[in-house]
């Protein structure tokens, strides 16, 4: 298909359509991306592609959404897997899609979904300030608990790969979109929490995990991306939000 790639999302902050944006910058795809219209051009469009139906397409709940043509698709890891395939970021054997896939949905679960119910731990639809206080506890157990256990597992997928002989990609010598998303998704945790992402670097067990972050960033086409207008900065609304009330380390 040779019609341009176009990012549907809201402008302000890098957000779930971030994974998108990363994914066509690091493979050089030219894209169209609403965030350069207004703040409220763009979540106009949103709300125009919501209301309108899918147009051939099965109607979208939320964005991000991806056009490519008359293919108009939504659900972040869904985009990435069309895209992963068509710009050869989904590894190299056949089946490498369904193991990146499943790397990128692990990253997305654990460092995406549950940071984001970290700050909306009762509603979404709730404003933070009627859920402070549970979003300080919930902040708590999941810094105590939770990103430790999914530091741990990153870590032991890349020195299992190690072992093997291979890495330091999470898929082994192959780097894929789930690079990507796990560099997008410490990234964001680290802006949430930085005291517990802090503290997690300095304890030095998950240096593997920590060292993917850096080599994603030094990346050429990614540093470049990073380095530009085009990268958003995080807000205290969307996905990735810091709240000096959240911000705890662990006992
Ligand atoms: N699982 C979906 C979640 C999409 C999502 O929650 N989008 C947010 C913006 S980042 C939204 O607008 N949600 C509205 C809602 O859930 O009602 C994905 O990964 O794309």
């Amino acid at each position: 298909m040779a019609a341009p790639y176009e990012l549907i999302y809201y402008a302000g902050v890098p957000g779930r359509g971030e994974h998108v944006r990363l994914i066509l910058e690091e493979a050089g795809a030219p894209y169209q991306d609403t965030q350069f219209l207004s703040f409220d051009e763009a979540r106009q469009r949103v709300t125009t592609w919501l209301a309108g139906g899918g147009h051939g397409n099965p109607r979208y709940f939320a964005p991000p959404l991806l056009k490519h043509g008359d293919l108009v698709i939504s659900q972040t890891p869904n985009i990435l897997l069309y895209l992963g395939s068509r710009l050869g970021l989904a590894g190299e054997q056949e089946d490498d899609v369904y193991r990146v896939n499943a790397l990128a949905l692990t990253a997305l679960d654990g460092l995406s979904n549950e940071v984001h119910d970290a700050h909306h731990p009762i509603a979404v639809m709730l404003p933070y300030a009627d859920q402070r206080e549970e979003s300080r506890r919930r902040s708590k157990e999941w810094v105590q608990s939770r990103l430790p256990s999914h530091l741990a597992y990153w870590q032991k997928v890349l020195v299992e790969n190690e072992e093997r002989g291979s890495g330091p990609w999470l898929l082994g010598s192959t780097f894929t979109y789930a690079d990507l998303v796990l560099f997008q998704c410490l990234d964001g945790t680290h802006y949430a929490f930085p005291k517990a992402m802090r503290q997690a670097r300095d304890t030095g067990k998950y240096d593997r995990v920590f060292k993917l972050w850096e080599d994603v960033k030094a990346r050429p086409n990614i540093a470049a991306y990073l380095a530009s207008s085009r990268r958003q900065k995080y807000q205290d609304w969307g996905v990735y939000r810091h709240y000096d009330d959240n911000d705890v380390i662990a006992e």
